[in-house]
């Protein structure tokens, strides 16, 4: 017969309240005795056996995904704790100490700085546990999100290990101040751009943390798969909050890491059950729902809902009244329970009913009131994250109970508003520092004294000793990789170079040097291209079949193209990254390739082309926190302008994303007209990016309408980096020049504008030039630096900006393009000539292109009708002229404007 224990569990996970209980205890028994005589893995395979039969339609049976709300690991079935937990809980007691101590000392200074405390008051054991056991350090070390405003917490280590002196942790989120006074500052969260040579992923905007941790893990799996990196021993943990898990970015790729097995990823979720305003579910248990989620998408899940204190509770507990009370128990009611003392807790949990108040009679209300929770018992984490290290073939993920506050008392812990705590009196720091027994006198408390042990004192000694086992300290960043010669631009650009008026659109072109440069050596393997089920509207079916489509287990099934020369080719080996319907996802694999230089020490291409509305609209934020991690790569925005995609309509229409772009200090953004163009700048950007190593990205816009493309002129590219270059010049065949306009134009619109220099000097007798620009927002930004320069250097002599250099004088410039007016207006006020914007402002909508560019006022016509109606300010023209104008090219001065219905 089995072991009463077990008869015991069994007989609480499944009560015999059924029609028939007789016969439901015998099949029990049998379970039972199955369990005692052949041992769970028999009782698993027995499981399946009937599984299987119950889930016939006939039966329709369907498995509860919850499980009770206690520990997935059994007492039991925890490994041997193989650290001196005495030493680590005084070192977790420093940290929190030091963690606390520097948000409240900064607010002190200066109220306005912000910071927190409750959230690593619950997440430092879980943490803790990671850096004594399990997360490596070093070059191939782990990669680690860290919940953003835990990080005091990560600093309070670093500090521990000698990486931080006091007059950093001083500077806690005094970036400025700090360099000032030659310390270094610590950021408010993580943040690479700030700290470079510290945090490698930016977390500090929820729901980013989780999605990228997954295309991370799947990236490692890339590297090793096409053989380009061996990464097998490199894993992905993330620290998130349980309110963090409601993002959409969060949800999102769950799936994508079940699907594709990713036993390389851990997650750990920090369920204190609050969030910012109050409850994560107040009325339901997250724990419980995460676990549904979770278990659904296909991850092994792992509870971790009370420490070890609870474990004698439950084995006295012979009827079950544990399980049955927290079933009842809703986080809104858990959250009250960690908010009150342990007097409480005993009338209002266990003076619930008879045989909870039996189980309660030994315990004080101290004892009670220090019951833990799974996430904060140093053993109990320690078996959740030995298990999932052990598990193959899925991603883990560690649902650990806490209390938000543990541990700051009255003040704090499990207080409504305790995610803003930012200042603590003296009496409360004193019960801190007494709550976890910290080596400091009264007044050091009360006056925040940082703490750090003496370097031989057996806690320094533990935990530099633990660190070098794991490989060295982290988060650690590099910040270089072997650069990766980029092949000469006429090797796979002349084509575009020397189009000698070629028609084919710049999408197209890209396409033909993306096709070359995956054949170069040693340049091609290093290309990601990533699509999000887009490929073949942007004309890159032919790759499928030349360096194949990513796939972890290659390709199960015959494609029915199998025969054709573009036929959709899957291998373990494949080169593109095909993210299917997800702009987040290819967004985190292009971030993940942009920032492997950095993670892995291997400098990868990414080039993540896609309809350019659905970029940095759509995940903006995503690419705001790959600026933040230094990525270097392309986004290529197809399809741009809101005119040259005619028939697409409102939603797909892009009339913004350069503006947007230009905001990005790190991202370099181009709206190239010609093939030859946007050859020079992505021979200059890669070569930026591979050769120099310079932490930008560029955003490049690409479009799908044919047009003759001509040869670029030599000598040009210099100015065309910069943004602006003379492209032509049109005089009319007589008189002189002194009507003179400069006419300015980017992307399909350039066309516009060369048609309009035309008809102004054949028509209008005014002498136009045509100049090309590239990028308003390297203008803008070149600019703007020698602007600053010259107001804070008066005596040195003036520089000129590459705007001034270009149009100097005052005759009026006309900028026109397929974007919001806001973009040519990044240059307006460096310009000294009268200067005129025509744009697309308003929603797009469905047309030719050339009854949308007359629609937005931006084609040729209206291009001239500007330049005479600025040549008329200055004297050069009357009113007649320009209506006209108005008169001859039907332009109607009734048309509703594009941003009215
Ligand atoms: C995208 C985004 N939205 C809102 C915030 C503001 N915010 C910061 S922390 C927080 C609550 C976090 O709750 P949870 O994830 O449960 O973590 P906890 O601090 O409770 O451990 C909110 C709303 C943010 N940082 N990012």
């Amino acid at each position: 017969m089995s072991d009463p224990h077990i008869q015991r569990q069994l007989a609480l996970a499944a009560p015999l309240s059924e029609s028939d209980p007789i016969e439901t205890a015998e099949w029990r028994d049998s379970l039972a005795s199955l369990l005692a005589a052949s041992g769970p893995r028999r009782v698993r395979e027995i499981m399946d056996a009937l599984a299987a039969i119950a889930r016939t339609p006939e039966i329709g049976w369907r498995p509860v995904l919850g499980t009770p709300y206690v520990n997935t690991i059994a007492a039991s079935h925890q490994p041997p704790f193989p650290g001196d937990l005495g030493t680590e809980e005084r070192l977790a007691s420093l940290m929190r100490w030091n963690a606390l101590a520097m948000v409240v000392r900064a607010n002190k200074a200066y109220g306005e700085l912000g910071g927190h405390i409750a959230s690593y008051a619950s997440a430092a054991d879980l943490f803790e546990v990671g850096f004594n056991h399990f997360f490596r350090g070093g070059d191939r070390g782990d990669l680690i999100f860290y919940q953003p405003h835990s990080a005091p917490g990560v600093y309070a280590r670093a500090f521990l290990e000698g990486r931080l002196q006091e007059e950093d942790l001083a500077h806690y989120r005094q970036e400025i101040t700090a360099r000032q006074q030659g310390v270094k500052g610590l950021s408010s969260y993580p943040h690479p751009w700030l700290m470079p040579d510290f945090w490698q992923f930016p977390t500090g905007s929820m729901g980013i943390g989780p999605i990228s941790s997954i295309y991370q893990a799947r990236f490692m799996r890339y590297l090793q798969h096409r053989g380009l990196l061996d990464t097998s021993a490199r894993r992905v943990w993330g620290v998130f909050g349980d309110g963090e898990m409601d993002e959409p970015e969060s949800m999102s790729a769950l799936t994508l890491a079940a699907r594709e097995k990713l036993d390389n990823l851990i997650w750990v979720v920090n369920c204190n059950l609050q969030r910012l305003d109050g409850p994560v579910r107040g009325n339901g248990r997250i724990i419980d729902e995460l676990e549904a989620l979770f278990a659904g998408a296909g991850w092994r899940v792992i509870k971790l809902v009370w420490g070890s204190d609870w474990d004698g509770l439950f084995a006295r507990d012979s009827e079950g009244a544990l399980t049955r009370a927290f079933a009842k128990t809703v986080d809104g009611q858990f959250q009250t329970f960690a908010a009150k003392d342990g007097r409480y807790n005993r009338e209002h949990f266990f003076g619930q009913d008879p045989a909870l108040a039996a189980l309660a009679q030994g315990l004080t209300d101290e004892q009670i009131d220090r019951l833990k929770r799974g996430g904060h018992d140093l053993v109990k984490i320690h078996a959740a994250y030995h298990a999932a290290v052990e598990t193959t073939g899925q991603p883990t993920v560690i649902l650990a109970q806490t209390k938000k506050g543990y541990g700051m008392g009255e003040a704090g812990q499990g207080r409504m508003t305790t995610h803003q705590q930012k200042k603590l009196e003296r009496d409360d720091l004193i019960a801190f520092r007494d709550r976890f027994d910290l080596p400091l006198t009264d007044e050091q408390a009360a006056s925040l004294s940082f703490y750090r042990p003496a370097e031989d004192s057996p806690e320094m000694r533990y935990l530099h000793a633990r660190r070098a086992s794991l490989g060295g300290v982290t988060p650690t960043r590099r910040s270089e990789a072997p650069p990766v010669p980029v092949p000469p631009l006429a090797r796979y650009g002349e084509f575009a170079l020397q189009a000698d008026g070629k028609e084919m659109s710049t999408t197209m072109a890209f396409v033909r040097m993306l096709t070359t440069l995956l054949k170069d050596q040693p340049l091609g393997p290093r290309v990601v291209p990533i699509v999000a089920d887009e490929a073949r509207t942007f004309g890159m079916a032919n790759l499928f079949k030349q360096v194949g489509i990513y796939s972890f287990n290659g390709q199960a099934y015959e494609p029915e193209d199998i025969g054709s020369v573009l036929s959709y080719r899957e291998a373990t080996d494949g080169q593109i990254l095909e993210e299917g319907i997800s702009e987040a996802g290819a967004l985190s694999s292009w971030t993940s390739a942009a920032t492997s230089y950095s993670v892995h020490g291997q400098a990868m291409l990414p080039f993540y082309i896609y309809y350019s509305m659905f970029g940095f609209q759509r995940v903006g934020d995503l690419i705001w926190a790959a600026a933040d991690q230094r990525s270097r790569g392309f986004l290529l925005g197809a399809t741009a302008g809101r005119t040259t995609l005619g028939g697409e309509g409102l939603q797909h229409q892009d009339g913004t994303s350069l503006v947007q772009a230009s905001a990005v200090p790190n991202c370099r953004a181009y709206d190239p007209c010609f093939a030859g163009e946007f050859a020079v700048i992505l021979d200059h950007g890669m070569r930026q990016m591979m050769e120099r190593q310079e932490d930008v990205f560029y955003y490049v816009t690409l479009m799908n309408e044919n047009y003759a493309q001509p040869s670029l002129a030599k000598g040009v590219e210099g100015d065309l980096i910069k943004g602006l270059y003379r492209y032509a010049t049109h005089s009319p065949e007589k008189a002189g020049d002194k009507c003179k306009v400069r006419l300015l134009g980017s992307g399909t619109i350039l066309r516009e504008v060369i048609a309009a220099a035309e008809l102004l000097a054949s028509e209008w007798g005014v002498a136009a030039e045509v100049w090309s620009a590239t990028s308003f927002s390297e203008l803008a930004r070149d600019a703007r630096e020698v602007e600053r320069f010259n107001r804070l250097n008066p005596r040195e002599e003036a520089r000129a900006s590459h705007v001034q250099l270009c149009l100097h004088g005052d005759a009026p410039v006309i900028a026109a393009t397929d974007y919001v007016r806001a973009w040519p207006q990044l240059i307006a006020s460096y310009v000294d000539a009268p200067f005129t914007a025509l744009g697309t402002d308003g929603f797009g909508r469905s047309d030719t292109r050339a009854a949308l560019r007359s629609f937005f006022e931006v084609d040729r016509h209206h291009v001239v009708l500007a330049a005479l109606t600025a040549l008329r300010a200055q004297g050069h023209f009357d009113a007649s002229v320009c209506a006209d104008a108005i008169a001859r090219y039907g332009l109607s001065a009734q048309a509703p404007a594009s941003w009215r219905a």
